[in-house]
């Protein structure tokens, strides 16, 4: 049976941690640079911490640009995942800034990854550029609609390794936002699937539970990228944490410990809100049900609880905000404000 490579997305930072998931069995991570705070300095520093752990080192880039492509191409990523391609030239263009010729004009500098000239393949520019070529996969990522419509064109260009599937942007784009079931999601998706396959390209896809990997690995996909670092660091706390108040029969349901009361007063109204907020066709009568919700989170700061949940979180274990209550009083009411101007203005209701 052909098993899938299995990778996560790096975005704690910090060379302990990617030390630590050298010790899991992955087989790559993906630094990101577009959604996480790395510089190009600190990316090369975990580049190299990741191939000392014996993870291949993929970086989602921050933009198409030869800026963007080269600078980590030299530093010695050994895959680039380009996010939000809108158009086949696009596609081009990278392979344009990535590929030395005949397929494309990549700039030339003997770097780390050859010993900075050094290595014996390097002596020769052909072998040279050749393992340049080799060293690292180009991989577009198709989440949104102008790459979706051209993914069988995007496929077939030489120069592009595999294809990466971003679900997230993707079903937002086709106005199904994370509905991951959705049937037209499903379809683009093996629409994705089969232009890869029908190009001989790898496919990879991200998944947010264990129940989406196991599906994309049965349907074929040559790679799963599971999550993020810090959401599987959280959860597997939660996880310990919960097992170990089971132990001590401690009855989280009665009472559950301040902690994780605090984390879930916040997430329970915050989500409630977010999801009154994201329906696409918000009316005044959601908006009223998104002020009372905001009323709530604002009796919260303002009662008696509040001081008591608070009066001993002297490591400051929330943040600030919340801490300060900002959230509550001005930030979400500018929100609802905002959304009441834009429905007056568009004259819905
Ligand atoms: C997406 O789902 O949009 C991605 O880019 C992968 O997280
Ligand atoms: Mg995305």
């Amino acid at each position: 049976m052909r098993t899938a490579s299995f990778g996560t997305f790096f975005e704690m930072g910090g060379r302990g941690v990617m030390e630590a998931l050298g010790h899991t069995g992955l087989d790559y991570v993906i630094i990101d640079t577009e959604h996480g705070p790395f510089s190009e300095e600190t990316t090369a520093d975990l580049i190299v911490a990741a191939e000392n752990s014996g993870l291949l080192p993929y970086v989602r880039i921050n933009g198409i640009s030869r800026h963007a492509v080269l600078r980590m191409l030299d530093i010695g990523a050994r895959g680039l995942i380009v996010p939000n391609i809108r158009s086949v030239d696009q596609v081009k263009e990278l392979v344009d800034y990535s590929r030395f010729p005949p397929l494309g004009r990549r700039g030339y500098c003997p770097n780390r990854t050859t010993g900075w000239g050094a290595n014996p393949q390097a002596q020769d520019v052909f072998s040279y550029m050749a393992e340049c070529d080799r060293r690292c996969k180009l991989i577009p990522q198709c989440e949104t609609r102008e790459s979706l419509e051209h993914i069988e064109e995007i496929a077939a260009l030489p120069g592009v390794d595999g294809i990466f599937i971003g679900p997230c942007d993707l079903s937002i784009d086709l106005g199904i936002p994370l509905q991951f079931d959705d049937p037209l999601l499903t379809a683009s998706i093996e629409r994705i699937l089969r232009a890869c396959r029908e190009y001989g390209k790898e496919s990879y896809i991200f998944a947010g539970n264990l129940n989406d990997a196991v599906k994309w690995a049965d349907r074929g996909f040559d790679s799963v990228t599971f999550s993020l670092d810090a959401s599987v660091f959280i959860q597997a706390y939660r996880n310990l944490l919960h097992e170990f108040r089971q132990e001590e029969n401690f009855d989280e349901e009665k009472d559950p410990p301040l902690q994780i009361r605090r984390i879930m007063h916040f997430e329970t109204i915050l989500h409630e809100l977010q999801k009154l907020l994201s329906d696409p066709a918000v009316t005044f009568a959601a908006l009223d049900a998104c002020r009372a919700k905001a009323d709530e989170l604002a009796a919260y700061y303002a009662g008696e609880e509040w001081k008591r949940d608070f009066a001993d979180d002297e490591a400051g274990l929330l943040p600030k905000d919340l801490r300060r209550g900002v959230l509550s009083e001005d930030g979400i009411s500018n929100v609802l404000d905002d959304y009441r101007d834009r429905l007056t203005e568009t004259g819905a209701e």
